[in-house]
């Protein structure tokens, strides 16, 4: 199956590489929020967080903390957002992990949506026990 990440990895498909390691690989998003935009995949194949191997997945969090830190510092940001769309707005299904420069005022706050409420304590208490019975 096609997949323009996997391409990416092969090299089939050219991009602005920054990380490049066995497992995972990273390289500017080519439609940013921001200058500095980096996107960090494995080289595996699979399409969402859920998906990910649980070795792989204990490895990829050192790996987004160092690029956070590189982003942060090369484009003298002030922070970063770091997320994974998984299935709804996931626009390329080969995960892959959002690492954003961010400023105070930059304008992103515009790319969340607005925030809700629990109708009670006790709808609260129900959710995260819905929750906890499933981890
Ligand atoms: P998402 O919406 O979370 O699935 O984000 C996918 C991102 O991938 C989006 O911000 C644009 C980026 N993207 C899509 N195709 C390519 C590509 O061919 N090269 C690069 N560098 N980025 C891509």
């Amino acid at each position: 199956m096609a997949c323009i990440f996997c391409d990416i990895a092969s090299g089939k498909l050219p991009a602005s590489l920054v990380y490049e390691r066995d497992d995972f690989l990273a390289f500017l998003d080519k439609k940013p929020l921001f200058r500095g935009h980096v996107l960090l995949v494995p080289r595996t194949h699979v399409a969402t967080m859920t998906d990910l191997p649980s070795e792989l997945a204990a490895k990829i969090f050192p790996v987004a903390q160092a690029i956070a830190r590189a982003v942060e510092s090369a484009m003298e940001a002030e922070g970063s957002f770091v997320a994974i769309n998984n299935r709804v707005s996931q626009s390329v299904p080969h995960l892959h992990m959002h690492i954003v420069p961010r400023r105070k005022g930059d304008g992103l706050k515009g790319f969340f949506w607005p925030r809700t409420k629990y109708a009670s304590g006790q709808e609260m208490d129900d959710v995260a026990a819905r929750i906890r019975e499933r981890i």
